[in-house]
C-alpha cells in the first residue's frame, strides 16, 4: 500500500480552507493509502504563539481531525514534537539545502516583501523541517493545498540530492493537489487565500465558528458589480470562490450550481452556499463535542506517536549511518 503524509499547523483555529484544501482529502484517502497525519506544532512556533492558546489549539486540532472523519484505527495521528526524529532530520536536511533555494520560497519572499519585522531563523529554514516530516516516512504522496506545492517540490530536490550524494535512501514524494478547492480565497478579499493568520477574521470561516456568524460572513462576502452568475474567475473572483466552496462541499459540479442559479441575484446563491457550509460545520461541530467529551485524545496521540516513531526513527538511523555520523555501521 502506498503511503501518504500530511500535516497542519495548529496556529489558531482550523479553517474552512484547511478543511476543503487538505483535511477532507486526508479522510477520503485513508481507505486506500497508509495515511500518516500529524499536528505540525514545531512549524507553528516559527512565529510567537501564546502558550495557553497554543495548548488549546493543539487539542482542538486533534479533535477536529477526528471530527472531520480521520479514524485513528486507519490513520496514524500524532504530534510532531512526540517524534524527536523530525527536529534532528530537519537539521541534517538544512545542511543539504542551499540558501538560494530557501530565498526562492514564495511564502518567505512574500513576508519579506511585506516588510515583516521579527522574522525568525525558524521561519526561514521551515521548508527543511517540512522536508524532514515527509522523508522520514518515505511518503509517496503529500496531499496539500496549492500554497504548499513549492515546499513539496523543494523536498523532492533535497531528497534527490541526498540520494545522489549518499546512495538511495529516500522515496521522492509527489504533491497531491485536489482539482476543486485547492485554494479557497478570503471572503473579504478574494485576491488573498483564506488564512487563519488574517488580521480581521471577516474573510475566514473557522470550523468552530458558530453557525450564525459563519452564515453572516458568507452573506457579506465581497463579490462584484457585474451582477451575473457565471464562472469568471478573473473578473468575478469572489463569486467564483463561493461557487467553488459549495461545489467542494456538496460534490456538485460548479457548472451545475451556476445552472441552478443563473438569472438569480447573488443573495440567493449566497444563501445556498451558507446552507451547504453550515450543514457541514454542524456535523463537524457535533462530532467535535463528542470527541472532546470522550477524553480519547491523549490515548490517540500516544498510540500515534509510537507507530510514527517506529517508522521515523529507523529512517533517521539509516540517514545518520550513510552520512558517517555513526561510529558503528
Ligand atoms: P496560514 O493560514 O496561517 O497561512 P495555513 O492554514 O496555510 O496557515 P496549515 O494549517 O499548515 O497552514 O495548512 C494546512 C493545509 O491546509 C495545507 O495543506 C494548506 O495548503 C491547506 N490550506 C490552507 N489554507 C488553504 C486555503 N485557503 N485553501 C485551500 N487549502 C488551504
Ligand atoms: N507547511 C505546511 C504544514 C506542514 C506540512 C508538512 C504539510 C508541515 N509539514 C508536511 C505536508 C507535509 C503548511 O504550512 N501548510
Amino acid at each position: 500500500m502506498k503511503r501518504m503524509l500530511s500535516g497542519i499547523k495548529p496556529t489558531g483555529q482550523l479553517t474552512l480552507g484547511n478543511y476543503i484544501g487538505a483535511l477532507r482529502n486526508f479522510v477520503k484517502y485513508q481507505d486506500d493509502y497508509e495515511m500518516v497525519v500529524f499536528i505540525a506544532n514545531l512549524h507553528c512556533i516559527t512565529e510567537y504563539q501564546d502558550p495557553e492558546d497554543l495548548r488549546k489549539n493543539l487539542t482542538d486540532a486533534v479533535a477536529l481531525y477526528m471530527a472531520c472523519g480521520l479514524d485513528p484505527e486507519k490513520s496514524v495521528i500524532f504530534l510532531q514534537t512526540d517524534v524527536h526524529s523530525h527536529a534532528e532530520l530537519g537539521y541534517i536536511l538544512a545542511c543539504n539545502t542551499y540558501l538560494g533555494e530557501l530565498n526562492r520560497m514564495t511564502q518567505f519572499k512574500d513576508k519579506t516583501a511585506k516588510g515583516e519585522k521579527n522574522m525568525t531563523a525558524g521561519l526561514y529554514t521551515y521548508p527543511c523541517l517540512m522536508a524532514a516530516d515527509i522523508l522520514l516516512y518515505n511518503a509517496n504522496y503529500v496531499p496539500v493545498g496549492e500554497d504548499q506545492k513549492q515546499h513539496v517540490e523543494l523536498c523532492r530536490d533535497i531528497a534527490q540530492r541526498f540520494n545522489n550524494r549518499y546512495g538511495e535512501t529516500f522515496v521522492v514524494p509527489e504533491p497531491l493537489i485536489a482539482k476543486v478547492g485547492a485554494r479557497i480565497m478570503s471572503l473579504s478579499d478574494p485576491s488573498k487565500k483564506m488564512s487563519k493568520s488574517e488580521e480581521t477574521n471577516k474573510g475566514c470561516i473557522y470550523l468552530l465558528d458558530d453557525l450564525k456568524s459563519a452564515r453572516k460572513k458568507i452573506m457579506s462576502a465581497v463579490t462584484d458589480s457585474v451582477g451575473i452568475i457565471q464562472l469568471d474567475k478573473e473578473n468575478q473572483p469572489g463569486l467564483y470562490n463561493l461557487i467553488e466552496i459549495a461545489s467542494a462541499l456538496s460534490g456538485r459540479s460548479m457548472e451545475d450550481i451556476v445552472d441552478e442559479f443563473s438569472g438569480e441575484g447573488y443573495g440567493k446563491l449566497k444563501a445556498y452556499v451558507a446552507d451547504v457550509v453550515c450543514a457541514e460545520l454542524e456535523k463537524i461541530q457535533n462530532r467535535y463535542r463528542e470527541i472532546i467529551e470522550s477524553h480519547q485524545i491523549e490515548k490517540v496521540l500516544n498510540e500515534g506517536a509510537l507507530k510514527a516513531s517506529s517508522i521515523a526513527d529507523r529512517t533517521l538511523e539509516e540517514v545518520k549511518k550513510k552520512i558517517g555520523l555513526e561510529i558503528k555501521y
